[in-house]
């Protein structure tokens, strides 16, 4: 199997699907529902090192490759996610240099990074065959998203994007409506967001690196396609199963 990594720089667009209940058999059906890759969410899902551990290793089961999104500024998460076997990292309120520095420093092994060695379950999960592969590969195979969803990350998109080593940005749309709007409004699929999301995807293309995207919705989902995001989460395990479970009820009583 291609890893999210090469399937990405090969200018692949990918929709992944996004967990946040901390048990690892949601995360596995979720990869056999024919997604290109799943996520589990420690920002703001219910997931912890054990279920995130287990879960990489369930998605990984199913064939497929497994994402971690951390917790604020949680760098020593990000490592871990990867030791797992997580192929990619989204790191959320990435909204300086410095922060996205520091994110780079923890995921990509010198000379790009800091990452400290320890890979042996990552390399059990992925199939590498031994130490020195893993050394002249990893920075490669792994991919490392900078959350840009606040109007300071906005204005220095830009420079986010020439940070070394940082392999792509990723709009985050609820916390950009919350932040443009000081305050006001809670508005992910809101037409005023369309310039900046548009915007994004471009400053990603003019300086060679991945745009993703959190869509709310399928329709949302096409949206960030066509702006030429191509990494895309959607929707998320507790919505499936709601959305599912009031489908099927209706249907059945006949709604
Ligand atoms: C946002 O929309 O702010 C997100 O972080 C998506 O998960
Ligand atoms: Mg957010």
């Amino acid at each position: 199997m291609t890893g999210l990594a090469d399937r990405l720089r090969a200018g692949e667009t990918l929709i992944s699907g996004w967990t946040q209940l901390p048990e690892p058999l949601v995360p596995e059906l979720v990869a056999r529902q024919g997604f290109d890759a799943v996520a589990m969410d420690m920002q703001h899902g219910l997931h912890d090192v054990q279920s995130v551990m287990r879960s990489i290793s369930a998605v990984a089961y199913a064939g497929k490759p497994a994402v971690v999104r951390i917790a604020v500024g949680d760098n020593a998460m990000a490592s871990r996610a990867l030791d797992f076997g997580a192929e990619a990292v989204i790191a959320p309120m990435i909204n300086t240099v410095e922060d996205a520095r520091a994110l780079v420093a923890a995921t990509k092994y010198p000379p790009l990074g800091d990452r400290s060695w320890g890979p042996i379950r990552a390399m059990t999960v992925l199939g590498v065959p031994d130490l020195p592969t893993q050394l002249r590969t990893a920075n490669q195979a792994t991919v490392v998203f900078a959350m840009v969803e606040t109007a300071r990350a906005l204005e220095l998109v830009d420079e986010i994007l020439a940070v070394e080593g940082l392999d792509g940005v990723f709009m985050g749309p609820s916390d950009l409506s919350v932040t443009l709007s000081g305050g006001k409004e809670i508005a992910a699929t809101a037409d005023w967001l369309d310039e900046p999301i548009r915007r994004l995807a471009d400053r990603a293309k003019v300086a060679g690196k991945i745009a993703g995207a959190f869509a709310v919705n399928a329709a949302r989902a096409r949206f960030f396609i066509d702006c030429g995001y191509r990494f895309v989460c959607l929707g998320a395990d507790q919505t499936y199963l709601a959305e599912g479970a009031k489908a099927m009820l209706a249907a059945a009583r006949g709604q």
